[in-house]
């Protein structure tokens, strides 16, 4: 039986005051603002356009922005309440230094005396030890104003070449297939073209919990008629409305779209025009997938041959189809084989440049499309440019008016980082808007990797998890405090307007960052007064680049209500639909098919460990939960992780709805109240990943990395169940909060 919600009391009494319940001055208390402010929600890729209200310098409320295009004023649970976290007790109002003695951890310390350790210790480790064994790590819900400051302060402030960021955990896979398919990474369409599409592929994708906005756009696709397929272990919301469910197994992804290639070759349900004159490899990628008969799909998959062949008649017959992909593909060690395995099946059916037709990535973070083109990757420069191509690399150096040898050359990826602080060669880092601690896999191993920092110095707002390993905490900004652009899902430049300044001593994020590189000697290389010094230096670098912004003003933004880049001068009208007329990125024109031959996950089930665990996502929580577990509303909607049992693997093991389960890996255990539902594969089990300590998910998850893209394997681990007992509430989640 599905446990009642809590009340409010039940809340304050378990989470403890600190968490906000209430906005100030109660529900709908009617507060007349002083402002409204037109801007973007700060959590996921969608980047719905919302209004907050503002009085006294605080957040109150919001308001639905009917006129933003993307989502005409609708909205997710996050994107309602997310002004709560704003005023928030939790905030970090001052720069904090690690003291064993203080009964918090931390003792209060001034700027001055916080930047000046910061600087010491950075200097004392690199002299000793060379420039690399400093690191960064950075996250792409900053805006691509401050991933380009990032991605120029790591390599000219610190000089380090160990700059990495929290996308490596999440668009990787996405990215280096899209490169080297198409030549260029962005979703190659406008959502608007989804609602054109006569078929539509979900694999891999949450829609409804984890790209709500994109539901709506399906809807009107299904209003005019289309097919809907989805391939997922679990019958997701969405996938319980599908007229083709391919439930497969956890990391047999590659098998299942090589098997419908095998099928659209076979019933020659093929664009042969299109395949001869915008693309090469089609060959390979036929061989690949020779021997991979609907039959043989079953096997490997557990989806029946006969769906394999509707799914494949669906997309292949269809004048238009649009395939939508997400983590579930992409987090694994061979995310970028999948990515490609999707893409082979758009290529070879023309479903390219056209409208209604592509096959698009579901980005993630706020700015997981903006923030990965600006140089916060470790072989990145800005403009996706590669920071191993001379080139490139002049034209960089031209732009920062340094020598091009100042310039690092590729350094390691975020969990390489964390490889080697564990080894002791990396010494210290510093990170902005990551929490590792949560969010990369095997918990237990990034622990002991932070415990071994000579120095650690963290930006953020709350005292995440990982801060709580940092011995300096420099107060950063909200995204509602600071100004710049953001790129969304559709490759949509739009614009974030402040609300409020930071509270107490909290400082804006690229100020901070500005501040350490004037007391490093570099701030020369950092002249600017405002975030939009930066966007048109940002601009300049960007040029000729495959992520073009040259031509991309704020001011043009606000006024068209986003620009697609790339949109290389201030005439060019931008580009919604990439690769019109079979025109790719690369250099000839051409889009590459690529072999596609599918192989195991690093980790498979046996005797000791017989139950996949795959990991995920819920509605109302956000990512490593600094944010969401603050908001009250969020957390009464989904308060614990639970684990998602078929009732038939429950009965296996004698457990009952709600009972706690012990879920053991090779990495460690956590125990978990069981939720049984049938919309799970009987062999597989699920975790939302958004809670820390022994509520954490990560704690089970496996280090394998694709060997491309470096994405962790979160969708992939061999666990065993056994069930403790009657459900009992574990732990208080403050003492949560800080381990
Ligand atoms: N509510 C909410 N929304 C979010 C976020 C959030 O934290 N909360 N985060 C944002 C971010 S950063 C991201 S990356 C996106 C992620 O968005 P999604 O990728 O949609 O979300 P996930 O829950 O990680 O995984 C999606 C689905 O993959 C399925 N899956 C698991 N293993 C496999 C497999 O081997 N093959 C296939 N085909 N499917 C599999 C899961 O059952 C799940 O339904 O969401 C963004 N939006
Ligand atoms: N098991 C499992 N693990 C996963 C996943 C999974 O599906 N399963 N998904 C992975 C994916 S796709 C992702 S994207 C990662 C995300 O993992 P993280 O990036 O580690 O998660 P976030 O919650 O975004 O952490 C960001 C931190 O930055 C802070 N922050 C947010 N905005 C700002 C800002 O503007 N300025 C500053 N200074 N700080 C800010 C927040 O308070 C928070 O502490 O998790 C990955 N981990
Ligand atoms: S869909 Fe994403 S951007 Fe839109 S309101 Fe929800 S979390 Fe915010
Ligand atoms: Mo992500």
């Amino acid at each position: 039986m599905a446990r009642p919600p809590l009340t409010e009391e039940e809340l304050v009494d378990r989470y403890g005051p600190h968490l906000n319940v209430q906005p100030p001055g109660g529900w709908n208390a009617g507060i007349e603002p002083d402002r409204e402010v037109k801007t973007h929600c700060c959590f996921c890729g969608q980047q719905c356009g919302i209004i907050l209200k503002v009085k006294d310098d605080e957040v109150v409320g919001f308001e639905p922005w009917y006129e933003f295009p993307f989502n005409e004023g609708k909205l997710c649970p996050k994107g309602v309440k997310r002004y709560l976290q704003n005023a928030h007790p939790d905030r970090l109002l001052h720069p904090l230094e690690r003291d064993d003695q203080h009964p918090d951890g931390f003792r209060q310390v001034s700027w001055e005396h916080a930047l000046d350790r910061t600087v010491a210790e950075i200097q004392r480790i690199q002299a000793e030890h060379g420039p690399d064994a400093v690191a960064m790590l950075s996250g792409v819900s900053l805006d691509n104003e401050k991933s380009y400051l990032v991605g120029k302060f790591a390599r000219l402030a610190l000089g380090t070449a160990n700059l990495d960021y929290n996308g490596r955990l999440c668009m990787v896979s996405a990215g280096a297939a899209n490169k080297k398919a198409l030549g260029m990474d962005r979703a190659p369409n406008p959502w608007s073209d989804i609602p054109l599409a006569d078929v539509v592929f979900i694999a891999g994708a949450n829609v409804a919990e984890c790209a709500p906005i994109t539901t709506s756009y399906v809807w009107r696709a299904r209003d005019r008629g289309a097919k809907l397929i989805v391939a997922d272990p679990r019958v997701t919301p969405l996938a319980r409305t599908a007229d083709v469910f391919l439930g497969l197994r956890p990391g047999t992804d590659s098998a299942l779209m090589g098997s419908i290639l095998h099928v659209l070759i076979e019933r020659d349900w093929l664009d042969h025009d299109f395949i001869e004159q915008h693309t090469l490899g089609f060959e390979e990628a036929a061989a690949a997938v020779r021997e991979y008969t609907p039959a043989w799909g079953e096997s490997i998959t557990g989806v029946p041959a006969a769906r394999i062949e509707q799914a494949a008649e669906l997309w292949g017959t269809s004048a238009t189809g649009m395939l939508l992909h997400a983590r579930g593909i992409e987090h694994h060690t061979k995310g970028v084989e999948n990515v490609l395995s999707c893409i082979n099946l758009g290529l070879a059916t023309g479903k390219y440049g056209k409208p209604g037709c592509g096959v698009s990535t579901i980005t993630g973070q706020g700015n997981g499309q903006g923030g990965r083109e600006h140089g916060h990757k470790c072989d990145q420069l800005p403009g996706n440019r590669d920071i191993t191509n001379p080139e490139h690399r002049e034209y960089i150096a031209s732009v920062w008016g340094c020598d091009v040898d100042e310039i690092p050359g590729k350094g390691l990826t975020a969990e390489e980082i964390v490889e080697a602080i564990h080894r002791g060669e990396i010494k210290g880092l510093l990170s902005i808007c990551f929490n590792p601690v949560v969010s990369l896999p095997d918990t237990t191993f990034t622990k002991e990797a932070l415990d071994k920092l000579e120095f650690y110095g963290v930006i953020d707002f709350f005292l995440s998890e990982t801060a709580f390993h940092a011995d300096v905490v420099l107060p950063g900004s909200l995204h509602e405090e600071d100004e710049g652009t953001s790129t969304n899902v559709e490759g949509r430049v739009i614009k974030l307007n402040p609300s409020k300044v930071p509270p107490g001593e909290a400082r804006l994020d690229w100020e901070i960052l500005l501040d350490i590189a004037q007391r490093l000697g570099k701030g020369h290389y950092f002249p600017y007064t405002s975030a939009k010094d930066m966007f048109e230096e940002l601009r300049v670098a960007s040029s000729g680049g495959t992520a073009d912004y040259g031509g991309i003003t704020w001011e043009r933004v606000e006024e068209e209500l986003g620009v697609f880049w790339p949109c290389p001068t201030e005439d060019h009208p931008g580009t919604k639909r990439l690769y019109e007329g079979g025109v790719f990125a690369h250099p000839d024109g051409k889009a590459r098919f690529h072999g596609v031959a599918f192989r195991e996950s690093a980790e498979v089930v046996d005797d000791e460990y017989p139950v996949w665990l795959t990991t995920g996502r819920v509605v109302s929580q956000y990512l490593s939960g600094t944010q969401t577990r603050r908001i009250g509303p969020l957390v009464a909607q989904y308060p614990e992780p639970l684990c998602e049992i078929h009732p038939r693997l429950a009965e296996q093991h004698g457990i009952a709805d709600g009972d706690l389960v012990r879920v053991t890996s090779r990495r460690g255990a956590m125990e978990v109240p069981a939720k049984v539902v049938s919309t799970i594969r009987p062999d597989t089990v699920f975790i939302p990943y958004h809670w820390a300590g022994r509520q954490a998910a990560n704690q089970l998850t496996n280090r394998a990395l694709d060997p491309v893209s470096k994405i962790p394997e979160y969708k992939v681990s061999a666990v065993r169940l056994e069930r403790v007992g009657p459900s009992q509430h574990v732990v208080d989640q403050r003492e949560m909060d800080l381990q």
